[in-house]
């Protein structure tokens, strides 16, 4: 197994989270996004969606962090990310894709339509896309948005996002507010119960991966 990784991205580092969790370590292979060698091969031909992070498993490449999370977590089940009962799965599920659809892309909508460094990037994969500046806007009252919903979400279970059990709804709420904090955006003052749970999440030796 070979994890292709970028140490400034955030999706990989929801899969370096992960492994820490687990206890695991994997060989890892440094992709310099900045560099545009997503976009060449040899990794183009490995994913041709060309974005990281991958996890190649006997000549298989994983190109998605759920994909990754989900090969993991049946050949190393303990300790369970993605659940453990049938509804405790389905529960973080649900989390996991409202981080994703309202907060990742939230803040990556954002990011991506305003600054300079991502001209013509805004959106990945292999073809160019214009920046439109009311897509920043958007994503920016989206981004707003999803904090005040992780407040309630945070105020209705604790300790953790999904209750008892650390979870990837936990890594993936974890890595959102960090990657939201680059465009100086910060929970809003109303948000005792988020911070409460960000100070646990962030404590775990897990976070500085
Ligand atoms: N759906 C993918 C998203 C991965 C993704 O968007 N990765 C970003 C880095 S966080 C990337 O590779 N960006 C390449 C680019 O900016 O062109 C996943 O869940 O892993």
């Amino acid at each position: 197994m070979k994890l292709y990784d970028c140490a400034t991205a955030p999706s990989p580092r929801r899969v370096r989270i992960f492994l820490a969790e687990k206890g695991l370590a994997l060989p890892r292979v440094e992709v310099d996004l900045r560099a545009g060698e997503h976009l060449r091969a040899p990794f183009r031909e490995l994913n041709p969606h060309c974005t990281v992070p991958v996890l190649e498993v006997d000549g298989t490449a994983l190109c998605s962090t759920a994909a990754i999370w989900r090969y993991l977590e049946e050949i190393c089940p303990e300790p369970p990310l993605l659940g453990r009962s049938a509804l405790e799965k389905a529960r973080i599920a649900d989390l996991q894709w409202r981080i994703e659809s309202e907060g990742f892309a939230a803040v990556a909508e954002w990011l991506r339509n305003a600054a300079p460094g991502m001209k013509d990037r805004a959106l990945t994969g292999p073809r160019d896309y214009a920046q439109i500046p009311q897509l920043a806007e958007r994503g920016r009252k989206r981004a707003e948005q999803f904090l005040h919903w992780l407040e309630t979400q945070a105020a209705s279970a604790a300790p953790y996002l999904c209750g008892e059990q650390y979870s990837v709804a936990d890594i993936d709420a974890l890595v959102c507010i960090d990657f939201a904090r680059r465009l100086h955006l910060e929970l809003p003052p109303e948000a005792g119960a988020t911070r409460r749970w960000y100070a646990l999440a962030a404590s775990r030796p897990s976070a500085s991966a």
